[in-house]
């Protein structure tokens, strides 16, 4: 990991950081560790009162307990590797948070994407910091207030890069991964969250 530099903007209400290239110099290394390591598959995601594939595959790994549920389907957590625990160390320590689980999404080429959404989902909590690790292909990564979806923000998000979103911007914002044309390669995002760990026998 590299001392990169740190770019803050302010989205009022909530901000971004981010570090444009903090894990480039180990990004070969770590896209190979992590595909080895991560437990993906196609999870399934309500569109338009429809049932589908998602456009990515996904994996979540985490502490026991932490558990994650997304479009209706809760996914216990796999757990964190020898390369996921290191990389979990090195991002506590430069965002000053503390992150139990993590949700890869790897982004076969520029056809997968994700929708607008928030991170708001009930066990992230009221207010949730969230920190994302991009390896592979750069992607346009599109921000839009709740409150006036026309105010927007984009970043393009390099290989190695790590991006901070500051609470409360979840409160305030959705994000985005739209599809990107001309964009044939594979790119790996690792979201990383606190859960509030549940009891896994009495959580449905
Ligand atoms: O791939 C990205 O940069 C965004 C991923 C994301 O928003 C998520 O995992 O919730
Ligand atoms: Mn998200």
């Amino acid at each position: 990991m590299s001392h990169a530099e740190c770019t803050r903007i302010e989205l009022a209400p909530g901000a971004i950081r981010v570090w444009s290239d903090l894990f480039a110099a180990q990004s070969a290394h770590l896209y190979e560790a992590l595909c080895a390591e991560a437990r993906f598959s196609q999870h399934r995601v309500r569109m338009f009162g429809r049932e589908l594939p998602a456009p990515r595959l996904s994996a979540w790994h985490g502490e026991p307990g932490c558990s994650y549920r997304y479009s209706g389907v809760r996914y216990l957590p796999e757990p964190l590797g020898p390369t996921l625990q290191q990389l979990r160390e090195s991002i506590e320590r430069v965002c000053g948070e503390r992150f139990n689980s993590v949700l890869l999404n790897l982004y076969r080429d520029g056809q997968d994407s994700m929708g607008w959404h928030s991170d708001d989902e009930a066990e992230l909590g009221s207010s949730p910091a969230i920190a994302s690790l991009s390896l592979g292909e750069p992607r346009r990564f599109l921000l839009r207030a709740r409150a006036d979806p026309a105010r927007r923000h984009e970043l393009l998000l390099a290989n190695g890069s790590l991006l901070l979103m500051e609470p409360p911007l979840q409160a305030h914002w959705q994000h985005a991964l739209p599809k990107m044309r001309g964009c044939s390669g594979p790119r790996l995002n690792l979201t990383w969250r606190w859960v509030r760990p549940t009891d896994n026998r009495a959580a449905d």
